[in-house]
């Protein structure tokens, strides 16, 4: 396995500084090309690997206003048995020390393996990942594959400062478009959420997740997580 610092790179201090600003404003900020060349190749060869134990979901979730899920996921306790290079990723230190330079807090692995890093997949026209918060602050997304142009869906909608799920609605919501290399670090419990439906066949969106916590945090716990990877 190659070193996991190879894989990720990490930012200058002009490029820090406005992830750092966004984030307090926002509760997101854009982290273009984290991964290199080579952690892109890696991460998407241990995806496929993952993918085939990965499985579909489509269903309404009551605890997140009825939002919809419509997607393939396998969840963190299967990728910590199968996977020492996501393991590995999740603990390395310089991937830490990008999440603790914008957010301003060490991270801490979140105590539940199930949520600690997930593999999410959008790959049929009309597949999203509905309306919700996540029940740990950080959410660190890595982008392993995706075919889109912002006109083909699959771009992240959220809320600066707001849970509500129906702000998503609103004017207050922003969207955001990422490349297969680029990641995004989320205040993922307090800022609605959600990824827009596909509008096109043949594209395909596939990220890990990997949530954080701190030692400030609130222990929240939602049964939403069971209902997508359990
Ligand atoms: O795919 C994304 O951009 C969002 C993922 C997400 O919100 C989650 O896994 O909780
Ligand atoms: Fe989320």
């Amino acid at each position: 396995m190659p070193a996991s610092a190879s894989l990720v790179r990490s930012s200058g201090p002009a490029e820090a500084e406005a992830a750092r600003s966004r984030f307090s404003t926002d509760g997101y900020a854009l982290l273009p090309g984290l991964l290199t060349t080579e952690g892109l190749q890696v991460l998407r060869q241990e995806a496929l690997r993952l993918e085939q134990d990965a499985r579909r979901r489509d269903f309404r979730m009551a605890s997140m206003g009825d939002s919809p899920r419509h997607m393939t996921t396998l969840g963190g306790q299967v990728i910590a048995r199968e996977s020492a290079l996501v393991r590995a990723l999740y603990g390395d230190p310089v991937l830490r020390g990008v999440v603790a330079a914008v957010t301003g807090e060490r991270p801490v692995s979140v105590p539940d393996v199930l949520e600690r890093h997930v593999l999410n997949i959008l790959h049929c026209r009309g597949d999203t990942h509905g309306a919700h918060t996540d029940d740990y602050p950080y959410a660190l997304v890595l982008f392993i594959e995706a075919h889109l142009a912002p006109a083909d869906g699959g771009l992240l909608e959220y809320v600066p400062r707001a849970a509500a799920l129906t702000d998503l609605d609103t004017d207050k919501a922003r969207t955001a478009h990422h490349r297969a290399g680029d990641a995004y670090l989320l205040r993922s419990d307090t800022t609605a959420h959600r990824v827009a439906p596909l509008t096109r066949p043949q594209v395909c969106r596939t990220v890990l997740n990997f949530a954080y916590t701190s030692h400030t945090a609130i222990p929240r716990a939602t049964p939403s997580a069971r209902e997508l990877y359990g």
